[in-house]
């Protein structure tokens, strides 16, 4: 595929996990690209005329549409060859893409957890989901936010079993990590990979490492701070601390505009 099949758009909320697997691998690769950053409630009306989906990362590539942080990394792969995320051999390769789909649904339970225990610090996370827009947007959003908590936590399927099963999925998880790292401290072969991508990002809200994207800003609620005592001790936290530090790399956008 050629890379110069046209301009970049990747389509996210800034505080995500699918989005910033799609971000990561952008800015691995350095390539320019403008983001459309929307909030969760209203990018339902934006996202389906548009694209028939409400779920991002979605990314433009020219006329290329491409729906999914997978496929958006398989997409990037192939266009955008070095430096790869994908392990050359073939054994290796489909091994990551097996932890990878493996995180993947593990973050789908994980993150039931997490919004289950640190949504109800409703103010604080109206505001962080809102970073970058106007106040006066800002102050419409955090009024509005009960209601869209509301829409998310049954869009997420947020119930008492789900969050049960969310929590022990981030340990089994963080357990999979530990036993999986080899001698350089990758999850497969001896290069970071699409698998050490996917797992930093998925295991992220455990350790807030401080190269994620959007900063949570001090004070925390009390709610953020007993989710992340619960994994503070677990040594993976400081394996995904050390993924970001070594890899997150600088932002390769060219723009970050609101919807
Ligand atoms: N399996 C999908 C999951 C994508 C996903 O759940 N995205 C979330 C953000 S982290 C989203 O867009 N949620 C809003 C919605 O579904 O309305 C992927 O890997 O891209």
């Amino acid at each position: 595929m050629p890379t110069d099949t046209g301009a970049l758009e990747l389509w996210q909320f800034r505080l995500s996990l699918y989005p910033e697997k799609a971000r990561w691998a952008l800015d691995y690769k350095g390539i320019p690209h403008v983001r459309r950053s929307l909030l969760p409630g209203p990018h339902i009306p934006k996202l389906l005329p548009r694209f028939g989906q409400k779920c991002m990362p979605i990314l433009t590539h020219g006329d290329i549409v491409v729906k999914g942080s997978a496929a958006v990394i398989d997409h990037l792969e192939r266009a955008f060859p070095t430096p790869a995320l994908y392990p050359a051999d073939p054994a290796l390769r489909a091994r990551a893409l097996e932890l990878q789909t493996w995180f993947d649904d593990a973050g789908m339970q994980i993150r039931r957890a997490f919004f289950h225990e640190v949504l109800p610090a409703g103010a604080y996370f109206a505001d962080l989901f809102s970073t970058g827009y106007p106040a006066s947007a800002r102050t419409l959003y955090r009024a509005g936010f009960p209601v869209t908590r509301r829409v998310m936590k049954m869009d997420m399927r947020i119930t008492k079993r789900g969050v049960e099963e969310g929590l022990s999925r981030m340990l089994e998880a963080l357990d999979l990590v530990i036993k999986n790292l080899g001698p350089h401290g990758y999850l497969v072969g001896d290069r970071f990979s699409v698998a050490d991508l996917t797992a930093a990002v998925v295991l992220h809200p455990a350790a807030l490492p401080d190269q994620y994207p959007l900063a949570y800003p001090h004070p925390r609620p009390p709610q953020l701070e007993q989710w992340l005592a619960r994994w503070a001790r677990h040594p993976a936290t400081d394996w995904v601390r050390e993924m970001y530090q070594r890899h997150r790399g600088q932002s390769a956008a060219t723009e970050d505009c609101n919807g």
